[in-house]
């Protein structure tokens, strides 16, 4: 196998055993196999858009596939198989619509790992250049954590059959016979940028749709006495649906990891059963999740092995996992007749809360204060704390940052990565907080546009404003995202905790010299070299 798609890879190289991840080498090789059938399928589907063939069931089908590759998503290889003759199938059935030969089957598919491999160790034929090959495989990862949000917002009725094709001609390129060099490739890599900025669009305008816009709220830390069913990934569709089949039940439904912003959305918070937040980020739950007294669904990323505690976990979605039992579209029943048969929690343990959900409408409605604030002195410059969290041990860079950072600064952040901080009392600046929680990886949205509105009402670009992004990055989504600020002409961000084992030399100093990108250093030095930009 050959896997270097996450932060967490071996040392710093590529997997190539067994996954740090926990991805056995046959799953590595069919997730290889599907990418390679997604691109002969997207090549199908484009030709099909040209005769005006549109389909909502193979767009949603482009997106759970991608998805099911991003990194702890999906180790249930039957299940990827199960994607992998579907994408064969799709491509050979509209290939047979439109008329054309089609020599896809099982063994061109085959055939296709190796171009795979190729395509990431690149010892001949494909891809010789180191920095082309990187650009491709930035892309392909950016493209993963696109089609994770877009995924999402189709799950509420957000479709964008437009974006499915941006998507589709991204993930073709290189299959394309269209001869590239560097410069084209790293202007699909802005486009991979802006189409995310549309899939996180779409995002977030299903969410608020369907549950209202987010408002600032503490949740608790403690528990309630009485039978729980925790819940953790990004999916609010999946939570919702759990929240109406566990109404009157007596069953109280936590939430774990990022599903912590959903105590956010009023129509979320009005089932008086959310009963609070459980855990911290992903690469805790071998440890936090034994003592967990009820069973445990998972939605999305990032789930891990459940060492000795595999007969209460769930999965749903693209989510898989083999041996744990999947739980249908929508379908709950199995996973609350678990949890009825488990204890539940004996007592109410008070706990401390946590204030998240400044999402979109109230940091917007809140910006001519904070410009106030900045113009004032009162804040002196604001740092985007955010993205994902992981194990490696650099990562209390972040909780670090955010203790040492001045107290006349604010801290925004979002993701998993908050949760080496989220519940230290940072004080206030009048009325702000200085900690303020956006809420999901996916929220980078809405702190994009309210970057944008400071800018414009100060009359000065985003690069202008007393604002620095400190980014932590684990998956693909945030590959997808630090594209999007790329592509948005983001400057000066710093990146960690380590770069990416997929950016070349080449590609590292183009984003040196293009946007003055600089990996983490210490907290106290970054904080210094920021706040003087
Ligand atoms: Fe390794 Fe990450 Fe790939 Fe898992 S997803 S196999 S940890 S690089
Ligand atoms: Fe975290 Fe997995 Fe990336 Fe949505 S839950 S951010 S790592």
């Amino acid at each position: 196998m050959f896997c270097n798609q996450c932060e967490q890879t071996a040392r710093g190289i590529a997997c190539t055993i067994q996954g740090v991840c926990g991805k056995k080498a046959p799953v590595a090789a069919v997730q290889d196999q599907l990418i390679y059938a997604l691109r002969l399928l997207a090549g199908t589907v484009l030709k099909g858009h040209a005769r005006g063939i549109v389909r909502e069931d193979m767009d949603d089908f482009m997106l759970a596939a991608l998805f099911s590759t991003l990194t702890n998503v999906n180790f249930d290889e039957a299940a990827l198989r199960r994607f992998l003759h579907e994408a064969v199938r799709r491509r050979r059935e509209l290939a047979r619509e439109l008329g054309c030969t089609c020599a896809t089957d099982d063994a061109a598919v085959r055939e296709g790992v190796e171009e795979v491999r190729r395509a990431a160790t690149g010892p001949d034929g494909f891809a010789d250049d180191e920095d082309v090959r990187s650009a491709m495989q930035i892309l392909l990862f950016g493209l993963k954590g696109v089609a994770a949000y877009a995924y999402h917002a189709a799950r509420l009725g957000q479709r964008d059959h437009d974006l499915v094709i941006r998507i589709c001609g991204l993930l073709a390129a290189g299959h394309d016979g269209v001869p590239r060099g560097l410069s084209d490739w790293l202007s699909l890599l802005m486009d991979c940028g802006h189409a995310n900025v549309r899939a996180m669009a779409l995002l977030d305008a299903a969410n608020t749709a369907a549950y209202g816009d987010p408002e600032p709220t503490p949740v608790s830390l403690g528990v309630r006495a009485g039978k729980c069913i925790l819940v953790s990934g990004h999916d609010l569709r999946d939570l919702e649906e759990l929240l109406r089949q566990t109404a009157g039940t007596g069953i109280n439904i936590y939430t774990h990891g990022e599903m912590l912003p959903a105590h956010a959305y009023p129509r979320l918070r009005a089932y008086p059963h959310l009963a609070g937040h459980f855990g911290t980020a992903w690469q805790n739950q071998q440890k936090e999740l034994p003592a967990f007294p009820g069973p445990v669904l998972f939605t999305t990323n990032c789930i891990q092995e459940p060492r000795g505690y595999a007969d209460k976990v769930f999965t749903t979605g693209v989510v898989g996992w083999p041996g744990l039992t999947h739980c249908p579209d929508g379908d709950f029943s199995a996973l609350v007749a678990r949890a009825r048969a488990m204890p539940g929690f004996a007592e109410d343990v008070p706990g401390k809360s946590v204030l998240t959900g400044f999402g979109r409408k109230t940091l917007l409605s809140a910006a001519p204060a904070l410009l106030d604030a900045v113009k004032s002195g009162a804040v002196r410059h604001i740092f985007l704390v955010g993205g994902c969290d992981g194990a490696r041990s650099g990562r209390s860079y972040y909780a670090d940052f955010v203790e040492k950072a001045p107290a006349d600064t604010l801290i925004l952040t979002l993701a998993c990565g908050k949760f080496r901080f989220f519940d230290r009392d940072l004080g206030s600046i009048g009325a702000f907080p200085r900690l303020i929680d956006i809420g999901q990886c996916n929220d980078a949205y809405a702190a994009v546009q309210v970057a944008l509105e400071l800018a414009r009402a100060c009359g000065c670009g985003v690069n202008d404003l007393p604002l620095s992004l400190v980014l932590s990055w684990y998956e693909q989504k945030a590959v997808a995202i630090l594209l999007s600020l790329l592509a948005l002409g983001v400057k000066g961000m710093r990146l960690g905790p380590t770069l990416p084992a997929f950016v070349s030399p080449g590609i590292l100093r183009a984003l040196v010299e293009g946007w003055d990108i600089a990996p983490v250093s210490t907290p106290e030095a970054d904080i210094a070299a920021l706040m003087e930009r």
